[in-house]
């Protein structure tokens, strides 16, 4: 699929052409306006909601999302397009943008940003919107808002306290200053450097996690986002539910199975 800014292709979890097809697939989903740093704009929006339709109709067991050319995963919100905003035109792309951000997140299988070049401001919040960040060695991250006398509109606010903690994001915040990729792994930004291709490298991780069973791990991903504002008791009760969940599954029968017989376990998804 190939919209205007936005690239969505599909690649099989398994590499052996005689289970690629039955393995499931990966999505990978290209951020693609590379002149422009791949800028998130209107268009781009629009086209990432149809793409997220597109994820929800095809169930991948994983989705690895990255940014066109080797200079950024995207440099922000197009501040060319927001120059011109009227004020009701800003309230339509927020309120727009946070629905495709809240959508990103919530999608139930497993996220991955490889962040191949500036992540910063609205590309940033949009990296924090995927499960895990794997970071380039040319990675850059920041929220440098506050540079043109605005503040992150796509989350930032709350999203990058919960990755770093309050006092870390409120310094980046505050200076609007770029981390590299070491910076925001020791901060706890990014999973990890990679030294070679990142993609390389996100497309290997989704294809572990793509291996295990696909509704257990999104029940992973539910029990970690949905409990993120209950007190302990509370998400403790939603996770004996979601592991009682698991056994309403063909996946956790088959999954002891293989233990039990000692095969590798085929799983469905079902
Ligand atoms: N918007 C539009 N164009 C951009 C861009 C951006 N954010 N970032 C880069 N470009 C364009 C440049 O204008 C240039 O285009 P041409 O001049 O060649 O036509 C091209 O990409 C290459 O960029 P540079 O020539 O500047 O490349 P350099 O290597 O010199 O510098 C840079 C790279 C990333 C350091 C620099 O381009 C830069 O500082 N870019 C802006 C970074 C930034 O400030 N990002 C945050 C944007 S604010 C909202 C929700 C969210 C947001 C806003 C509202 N609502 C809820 C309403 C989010 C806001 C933001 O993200």
């Amino acid at each position: 699929m190939e919209l205007q800014t936005v690239h969505l292709r599909f690649e099989p979890v398994s590499q052996d052409p005689e289970e690629a097809a039955s393995s499931g697939q990966i999505a990978v989903v290209e951020l693609h306006r590379p002149k422009a740093l791949n800028a998130i704009n209107r268009q781009m929006v629009a086209d990432l909601a149809s793409v997220l339709d597109a994820l929800d109709a095809a169930a991948p067991r994983a989705v690895v999302l990255t940014g066109a050319g080797n200079r950024a995963f995207a440099a922000g919100a197009d501040i060319k397009e927001m120059v011109s905003y009227s004020a009701v035109q800003a309230a339509a792309f927020a309120r727009e943008g946070q629905r495709i951000l809240a959508r990103l997140e919530t999608l139930s299988a497993p996220t991955i940003a490889a962040v191949n070049g500036f992540a910063l401001g609205g590309g940033c919040e949009l990296a924090m919107c995927c499960d895990l960040i794997l970071a380039g060695a040319n990675a850059s991250f920041g929220q440098p808002e506050v540079k043109l006398a605005v503040i992150p509109g796509f989350g930032g606010t709350q999203r990058l306290v919960r990755r770093v903690g309050r006092q870390r994001a409120l310094e980046l915040m505050m200076t609007g200053r770029t981390v590299k990729a070491s910076e925001a792994v020791a901060l706890g930004l990014a999973l990890s450097v990679s030294e070679e291709a990142v993609l390389d490298d996100a497309l290997k991780l989704a294809r572990r996690i793509a291996a295990n069973g696909p509704v257990a791990v999104s029940m992973v991903k539910r029990a970690v986002h949905e409990t993120d504002r209950l007190d302990i008791d509370a998400g403790l009760a939603a996770e004996a539910s979601l592991f009682g969940l698991c056994f309403a599954t063909a996946d956790q029968e088959e999954g002891m199975a293989a233990f039990v017989e000692r095969r590798p376990a085929r799983f469905t998804g079902a």
